[in-house]
Order: structure tokens, then C-alpha cells, then sequence
């Protein structure tokens, strides 16, 4: 995607009018090249056919809504994969996972997700459970007091099946005649478990094979979700070439960051799919192929709405699957790298996306770790994973982490509606959760270059401490009021967007919302089941007009559906506006019924945005059916500083009980009305 700033200017896209984006999409599966020198794009495809999509925007969202008309919607994600998750290379047994889930508890840190690795398999065979460190019974047991707990637990599998006549999994493949060729036999390649042959996803079969297999295990074994590694298809050996410029093409391309050859430690260019289809041509298709007959197995497997973590993606891939960034180091490098990393897979049309907190490879320390979960806490999918030759890095093994986290995790669990809410938005419009800058400021060129910070939804924006004894940081505030979310007593405001120097205190992250918004929130928790249950906040933040709007989705969070023909979801839209001397918050409701069957309840109306000496005379709410709700607390709270040395006045309301589920209209009168802050002053806070 490229936006513009105006004629001539970035991008040189002359007669394209300011702010405005549009989309490219070459859709080749073959090796290529891609050379982007700003001004121009360049492939060099070495095969195929030459599908060239052009999405004319002119917004950013209008790009992504074309783009994932064509390619698939992103797949709903439920709603616990949106907690935090743990994982490890190099878990040692089941005893190592329970502490794991009892050190999380004991430091009150949400933990919703343990995950095994391959080390829970019997000599690295899929769809089994080593017998001596992760024995079925004890696994069983484990994974029933987690789910008593409202936990959950993901493992690992690899596509290559082991060469092992005494191996089920591997005699049924034989029976299905599944697997990839190569001069007319299966090809063998060499992974975990030694000798592999791996599964061709083209195959008619394939999806009865690999549904077959995940639903035995299941039945063994209730894991909740997958995560499928290696499916580039990663290969530990490099096949010698047969004498073919497939296997030899006379352009080299861009392999692994080296010429390498094509073949280097995959399936060779010469091995074939079903349908005489060769991997030259279907190479790149293998984790996307692999990620929709696993969807589809889970869906057969559980009757519930999947969760899949893919490592190997392609076009159209966030129809079926989550993704995570691979293995990074455990660096500051590689830290900041991961925003960029998650921003562009959003772009791809696979939303729910995260790099593994704390860094997979190498030796984390205390100050990566902790800097790391404040901006790990807001990744799409959030998951800290590490390599087993590393030092152990769950989030309570240091106090100041431990510290970092539950106030982080404290806030992605409230925001957890609003989460939830974009992942509504990105199944139906395509619309990433962690955006660029530019998504909502396309007129601002100031925000096309910024990759050290981003927004979460509309407008939610994540300044991160990216540097290693950093006190302060440089961070870049559009135009508008922007409110500190941990401390609504901090503010920025500006008219037209400025740098602003802000404090980096080890334990504060900064993570603002901007005035136009109203954010729908809940209570924390330790797990997302019981944060549902919590009542809501509406986190109200009025604009310079005093308009603000959002909305809320809500469903049970795991039908493989999510908003589809049944009436078990509701959505609320909320509406600020001015009155005369005062505002009026208003809720429209569409398929009100489920939320009230589960009784979710607005407790609580924060808003934010009001000018300095502003008080609050009068609340007035109904309900749709007329029936007067009775306001509990209302409070005008501390005034915060804003940056032109003005104050903004905070204003709470609480005791509400308004039902979520039936429109309502809260009037809210003030003594002094509230103006926009225009003058504006670099300021450190
Ligand atoms: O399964 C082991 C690792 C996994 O922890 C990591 O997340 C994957 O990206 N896996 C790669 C295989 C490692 C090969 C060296």
C-alpha cells in the first residue's frame, strides 16, 4: 500500500490528491524478487501468471476493504486468544507447565494460554505425547484443571510426518497416498523426527487425512488451538538438483538474504503435487494450504471457532489463520523491529498477528523483557516465546517485569471489548487492529514515515520505549487532545500534529486515546472469561465540537461464525454530541437480546476532554423504555494538565446499571462548556 501526500510529493504520483492510498497486488505464487525504491515498484517473477490487482482507495481502510474482497475476509480469532499467552521452547515436562500456570497466578499476572512445543511429542511424531515427560493421563489431567480455570492450551505441530512403519499417522499417509513426490516417490526429507515425507495440502485427500489425524488426537487430547511451525516447508537437508531449470533456474533469486539455491533446505523445485502440479509453482502455497485444512479440521474437531498460529503465510492467509513474526533475538534491534513487522502483516490481511515478547533467540534481560511486554501487551496476538537454549523469560520472573506486566496487562485486559471489536471490523472490512499512523492522519505526511509507533483501532496510540537506558523518547502526536490511558490526567493536545519529548520511566508505557473516541471497556481480570463478566466503563473522550463515537461487539466469542444469521451477538453504537451546555451519550443497539440474556451492564461513563472548571450539574438517563435510570456517583474529577497549560476536566459517572443490551441516553449538563485547545507547546510530561 502506498499513500500519498499530495501531487509530486511522496510516492511522485502525479494527479493523486492529498492523503490519498491506493493498493497493488501482484498475485504470484512463484519465487520473485521485489525491488521498492519508493518511487517505483519492480518484481522479478520467475514463473507463473501475471495477476495484477490494482486497489484504488482513496483511503487506507478503502484499500483494505478491496483488497480483502479479493483475497478473503481475515478469520474471526475468539475472543481468548486474545489474553496473554506462554510458551517455551523447551518446557521439560508436565510438573515445568503447572509451575509455569502457578507462577503467573501467584505474581497475579493474566496468564490465558500455556503452550507446549515439540518437546511434548514421543520422538518429535505429530500427534503424539511423549510417554515418560508429557504422559496422556497426566496431560489430560493438566489440561482439565486449566479449562476448570477458564485457561487454555495450544501445542505445536510440524508438517513433516515421520518415515516409521509402526507410526500411524505415517501408515494412513501411505494409505492415502498423500504425500509430496519426487520422481514418482514420496520425497524424503529430514526434520525433527529424522526421515519425513510431508503431506501434499493439494492432494483431494489431504484435508481428510490431516482433519483425520487432528481429530483422533483431539479426541485424546482437548487442546483449544494449533500452532503450525516449519511450513515454508523448512527442511533440515538440501536435495542435490536433478538436471532441470527448475531445479536450477537461470535467475538466482534473493534467497534467505543470499542467492542460495532454490532448493536450499525445502522441498525441491522438482518434487510435485497432486495434479502433476509442480513446487516450483506451489512452493509458496504450502503454509497457507496447511493453515486452511487445519482450520477446517478444528472446526470439524471442536465445532468451535478455530485458533491457528501459522509461521508460513501467503495471500489470503489471514482467512484462516493467526500469525506470529518467526524467530527474532531477544535484542533492542529487533524489538523495535517487531512494529513494523506487525503493522505489515495487518496490511497482508492477517490481523491478528504478534513477535514473540522477550525475544525467541538469545539471552533476554530484565530491561529488554520489561520494555518488551509494554509494547507486547498491545500486539493483535501477544505471546511470549523463547528459544531452549535460553534462559527462561516468563513475565514474573522478575519483579520489575512482573510490575510492567500486570499494569499492562491490566489495561489490554479492559480494552478487551474494544480488541474484540476490531477484530469484528477486520473480518468484515478487512481493516487491520494495529494500523500505521497514517491509517487515521492519511493528510498528515508526517505520520507516513513512522514505524516506532502505532495505533490500535481508530484511535488508541502505542508509544513504546524502544532503546536500551532510555529516559526519554520522541514520539509524534497528531493533531487533536490525546489522553493518557494509564493517568487520564496526562494530555497532549495540538492542532496540527507535533513531537513531543515524553518520560520513560521504567514501570510507564505510554498508550493515549484521542478525543473523537469512546472507547467501551471492562474490568480486569485473570483470564478473559472472568473479565467478560466484569461491567462496563464507557471511556467517552469528546472532540473540540464535543461529538465522539465507537462501538462494541459482542458475542459468545467463540462460534465459528462471528456476527453471522443467528441473533447471538449484539452490536452497540455509541454517540456523543454537544448540547447547549452540555453533552448527551446515546447508544443505538442491533440484536439487543443477547447481550441482555447475559446481562452486561454499563456501570460507569468517563469523559474526558472538558474544558478546565467545568462542573457537572445534571444527569438524566433512560432507557429505551422510558424507565428513568438512576445515576449513582457523579464525580468531576481531577483536572489534568494539558500541554498549553490549560486543564481538562475529567467527569465520572458510576452506579449506572445500564443495560448494554437497550438503548440509553445519558444527558449530562455542565456549568461551563468546554472549547477546543488550539495553541500548542512542545512539552514533556
Ligand atoms: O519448534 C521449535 C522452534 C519454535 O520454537 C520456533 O518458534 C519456530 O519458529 N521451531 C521454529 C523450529 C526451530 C528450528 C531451528
Amino acid at each position: 500500500m502506498d499513500v500519498r501526500s499530495s501531487v509530486g510529493g511522496r510516492g511522485g504520483g502525479g494527479g493523486v490528491g492529498a492523503g490519498t492510498s491506493h493498493g497493488v497486488l501482484l498475485l504470484n505464487s512463484n519465487g520473485m524478487d521485489v525491488v521498492y525504491t519508493g518511487d517505483r515498484i519492480t518484481y522479478k517473477v520467475i514463473g507463473g501468471v501475471l495477476d495484477l490487482y490494482f486497489f484504488p482507495g482513496p483511503s487506507p481502510e478503502g484499500v483494505m476493504e478491496q483488497y480483502t474482497e479479493l483475497i478473503g475476509r481475515p478469520t474471526p480469532m475468539p475472543y481468548w486468544s486474545f489474553g496473554f499467552h506462554q510458551c517455551r521452547y523447551g518446557y521439560k515436562n508436565v510438573a515445568d507447565l503447572e509451575r509455569v500456570v502457578a507462577g503467573y497466578a501467584k505474581a497475579h499476572i493474566p496468564l490465558e494460554v500455556i503452550w507446549t512445543d515439540i518437546d511434548y511429542m514421543d520422538a518429535y511424531k505429530d500427534f503424539t505425547l511423549d510417554p515418560i515427560n508429557f504422559p496422556v493421563e497426566k496431560m489430560k489431567e493438566f489440561i482439565s484443571s486449566i479449562h476448570k480455570n477458564g485457561q487454555k492450551y495450544v501445542l505445536i505441530l510440524d508438517p513433516g510426518i515421520s518415515v516409521n512403519e509402526t507410526y500411524g499417522t505415517y501408515i494412513r499417509g501411505m494409505q492415502a497416498d498423500i504425500f509430496i513426490k519426487r520422481e514418482g516417490v514420496p520425497y524424503l526429507g529430514v526434520v525433527w523426527p529424522g526421515l519425513v515425507y510431508f503431506p501434499d495440502f493439494l492432494h483431494p485427500s489431504s484435508e481428510s487425512y490431516w482433519g483425520g489425524e487432528i481429530k483422533r488426537f483431539h479426541d485424546v487430547l482437548p487442546f483449544d488451538g494449533l500452532w503450525i511451525d516449519m511450513n515454508e516447508v523448512s527442511n533440515f537437508i538440501t536435495s542435490p538438483p536433478l538436471p532441470s531449470t527448475l531445479d536450477n533456474p537461470p535467475y538466482k533469486i534473493n534467497n534467505s538474504g543470499v542467492h542460495r539455491p532454490i532448493n536450499n533446505k525445502t522441498t525441491p523445485a522438482t518434487s510435485y503435487h497432486f495434479g502433476n502440479i509442480s513446487d516450483y509453482n506451489a512452493h509458496n502455497l504450502y503454509g497457507l494450504l496447511e493453515a486452511r485444512a487445519t482450520n477446517t479440521a478444528l472446526v470439524n474437531a471442536t465445532g468451535k471457532r478455530p485458533f491457528i498460529l501459522a509461521r508460513s503465510t501467503f495471500v489470503s492467509s489471514g482467512k484462516h489463520t493467526a500469525h506470529w513474526t518467526g524467530d527474532n533475538a531477544a535484542t533492542w534491534d529487533d524489538l523495535a523491529y517487531s512494529i513494523p513487522a506487525i503493522l505489515n502483516f495487518g496490511l497482508f490481511g492477517i490481523p491478528m498477528v504478534g513477535a514473540d515478547i522477550c525475544g525467541f533467540s538469545q539471552n533476554t534481560t530484565e530491561e529488554l523483557c520489561n520494555r518488551w511486554i509494554q509494547l507486547g501487551a498491545f500486539y493483535p496476538f501477544a505471546r511470549d516465546h523463547s528459544d531452549n537454549d535460553t534462559i527462561r523469560q516468563e513475565l514474573y520472573l522478575w519483579d520489575s517485569v512482573a510490575a510492567s506486566a500486570r499494569k499492562v496487562l491490566g489495561l489490554r485486559y479492559r480494552l478487551l471489548p474494544y480488541l474484540y471489536t476490531l477484530m469484528y471490523e477486520a473480518n468484515r472490512k478487512g481493516i487491520p487492529i494495529a494500523r500505521p499512523l497514517f491509517f487515521s492522519f492519511p493528510e498528515d505526511t508526517m505520520t507516513y514515515n513512522i514505524y516506532s509507533q502505532f495505533l490500535i483501532g481508530k484511535g488508541v496510540m502505542v508509544t513504546p520505549v524502544l532503546k536500551s537506558g532510555a529516559q526519554t523518547m520522541d514520539a509524534y502526536f497528531p493533531s487533536g487532545n490525546w489522553f493518557d490511558l494509564f493517568n487520564y490526567s496526562n494530555s497532549v493536545s495540538t492542532a496540527s500534529g507535533m513531537n513531543v519529548m515524553l518520560h520513560a520511566p521504567p514501570d510507564h508505557p505510554h498508550v493515549h486515546v484521542r478525543e473523537g473516541n469512546i472507547l467501551a471497556m471492562q474490568g480486569e481480570a485473570m483470564t478473559t472469561k472472568a473479565a467478560r463478566r466484569m461491567p462496563f466503563e464507557l471511556l467517552v473522550v469528546v472532540d473540540g465540537n464535543g461529538d465522539s463515537s465507537g462501538q462494541v461487539f459482542l458475542d459468545d466469542g467463540e462460534d465459528v461464525e462471528m456476527g453471522g444469521e443467528g441473533n447471538k451477538w449484539t452490536l452497540v453504537k455509541f454517540y456523543c454530541e454537544r448540547t447547549g451546555n452540555g453533552v448527551v451519550i446515546r447508544s443505538e443497539v442491533v440484536n439487543g437480546e443477547f447481550a441482555l440474556i447475559e446481562k452486561w451492564v454499563i456501570d460507569k461513563v468517563t469523559i474526558l476532554g472538558l474544558r478546565e472548571g467545568t462542573r457537572m450539574m445534571r444527569l438524566k438517563g433512560h432507557e429505551s423504555n422510558d424507565v428513568e435510570a438512576t445515576p449513582g456517583r457523579r464525580t468531576v474529577k481531577t483536572v489534568g494538565k494539558s500541554s498549553d497549560g490549560g486543564e481538562f476536566g475529567i467527569a465520572e459517572v458510576s452506579g449506572l446499571s445500564l443495560p448494554l443490551g437497550k438503548p440509553f441516553k445519558l444527558e449530562v449538563k455542565l456549568r461551563q462548556s468546554y472549547n477546543r485547545i488550539l495553541s500548542e507547546k512542545t512539552v514533556s510530561m
